[in-house]
This record gives structure tokens, C-alpha cells and sequence, in this order.
């Protein structure tokens, strides 16, 4: 079982995209273990995005992810982190593929309206970031023998 960090970013929340968005994971199959609605400060944003702090366009990136609340939540599933990434698509929605949440509903590089850790490395230091252990709860799916065989 793999981790990942999402973040339903402030344009997702703005319109109104939470429950579409929370609903494709879930029918998928994966597993929301915790989930919490916050502000991103401008430093939480630096430590998030620390590998595009100087870059030019990181200025106008963290008004827009500290302008109104994002939802943090964490998902475990086999292989969730390449899958969400699949799911999302490509960064700029005007680019991702039909039927990926940012072709269906983004047409921005900015507000792509989801962020989901890049790999097992950034899962491991982003998801820290917004929970602390105690709240991660992680459980055993009752319908879990409907998703997946045993030996998967
Ligand atoms: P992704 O991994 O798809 O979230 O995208 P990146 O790590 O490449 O970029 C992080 C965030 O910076 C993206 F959500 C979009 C934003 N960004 C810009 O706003 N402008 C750019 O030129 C590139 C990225």
C-alpha cells in the first residue's frame, strides 16, 4: 500500500469541484485515511513548493494557493501514486487528456484545481506537512474484497 498527499486547491473550492473531485477517488476505489480544510500560509506554501521557490512564476503561485482554503487529504491504495497522477493529468488543463480531472474541468496551468505528490519521496515530506500522525486514520474498507482479489 502507497500514500499520497492531495490537495483540493483554492480554485476547486471556489467552484464548488470538492465533492466531483473527492467522488472520482473514491469510485475508483481509493481510500481517503484523513482529510482536513485549511489556509495555506505563505510559509507552508514556500515548504510545499519548495523545488519552484525561485522560480519566476512561484510569486504569483503562492497568492493564489494561500488566496482561500484548500482541502488536504491523504489517499492509500496500490499504486496511488502514479494512478492519481494519472487521474489528474497533465499540469496545464488546456494540455491534460479528456476524461483526466484537469481536462474535464481545468483549462489553467495555474488553477489546475489538484495537486498530488510527484513520486514516493514528495509523498513522504508532503504529507507531514499537513497531518500530523495522530490524523491519519487508517482503516480496513468492509467492501474491500469487492475491489481488489486477495493476492493483489
Ligand atoms: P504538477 O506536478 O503537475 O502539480 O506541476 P509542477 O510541479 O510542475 O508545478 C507545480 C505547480 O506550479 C502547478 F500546480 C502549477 C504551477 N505552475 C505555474 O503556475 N506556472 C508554471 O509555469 C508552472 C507551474
Amino acid at each position: 500500500m502507497e500514500r499520497t498527499l492531495i490537495l483540493l486547491k483554492p480554485d476547486c473550492i471556489e467552484r464548488r469541484l470538492m465533492g466531483a473531485i473527492v467522488s472520482r477517488f473514491e469510485q475508483k476505489g481509493m481510500n481517503v485515511i484523513a482529510l482536513k480544510m485549511l489556509r495555506v500560509t505563505p510559509e507552508l506554501s514556500k515548504q510545499h513548493y519548495a523545488e519552484h521557490v525561485t522560480k519566476p512564476f512561484y510569486p504569483a503561485l503562492e497568492s493564489f494557493i494561500t488566496g482561500a482554503p484548500v482541502v488536504a487529504m491523504v489517499l492509500e491504495g496500490l499504486e496511488v501514486i502514479r494512478v492519481v497522477r494519472e487521474m489528474l493529468g497533465a499540469t496545464s488543463g488546456l494540455k491534460a487528456a479528456a476524461g483526466t480531472i484537469r481536462g474535464d474541468y481545468s483549462c489553467s496551468r495555474q488553477m489546475n484545481l489538484v495537486h498530488a505528490s510527484d513520486g514516493a519521496e514528495a509523498s513522504a515530506r508532503e504529507i507531514p506537512l499537513y497531518f500530523k500522525p495522530h490524523e491519519i486514520c487508517e482503516y480496513t474498507p468492509t467492501l474491500r474484497p469487492w475491489f481488489q482479489a486477495s493476492d493483489e
